[in-house]
């Protein structure tokens, strides 16, 4: 008898701290993804083709990124294509930290039942900013890295890791963080 009591308090103690972390979220797929670009690196002023890119200075860089998601199988209706955004812009400079303006995020909202993305590439185009003439490819990067989520609200982010450039082989580099982490669905503005 005692041990059929032991055994019921034990159950509703489950029950509570179930429903205490499950919260009034609903069924679905919401994370958010934070990439910060933490550094550019183009030593010799050049632009992908290995011109410089000013005369007389140094280049302006202008960093311009969108996220992809990639699911394994591939989904069978793929989104169009998003387009790059401003991200990051700097006046005649060639190497250099970034701590703000230097952010891009991306927020999942998937209300039922979807597939979990299995990694996440960030497309870069960095551009020289010129006044008279049209912006000159400086580099186009992909940066790569696994969909491994946090628990809500993180505070700590990647390990700074180089993106991968597209065309090479000059000493152009880009450094990223990174952090992904759920969210609640009302963080999406989802009516209940
Ligand atoms: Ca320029």
């Amino acid at each position: 008898m005692l041990l059929n009591r032991y055994l019921l308090l034990g159950v509703i103690f489950i029950l509570f701290v179930v429903s205490c972390h499950s919260g009034p979220d609903r069924v679905g797929v919401f994370f958010r993804i934070e990439v910060n670009f933490t550094r550019f690196e183009n030593p010799q002023s050049q632009t992908h083709d290995g011109y410089y890119c000013d005369s007389m200075s140094a280049c302006d860089p202008q960093i311009y990124a969108f996220i992809e998601l990639i699911y394994e199988p591939p989904a069978s209706s793929p989104k169009p294509s998003e387009k790059f955004v401003l991200v990051h812009s700097q006046c005649c400079a060639n190497v250099y930290n970034m701590t703000t303006h230097n952010q891009i995020v991306k927020t999942i909202c998937q209300v039922g039942r979807h597939p979990i993305p299995k990694r996440v590439s960030v497309k870069v185009e960095v551009r020289d900013k010129d006044l008279f003439t049209p912006n000159d490819m400086i580099e186009q990067f992909n940066c790569q890295f696994p969909f491994t989520p946090l628990r809500k609200e993180p505070t700590s982010w990647s390990q700074d890791a180089a993106c991968q450039p597209l065309h090479g082989p000059h000493q152009i580099r880009l450094y990223y963080r990174f952090r992904i982490y759920s969210i609640y669905s009302t963080e999406c503005f989802v009516p209940f």
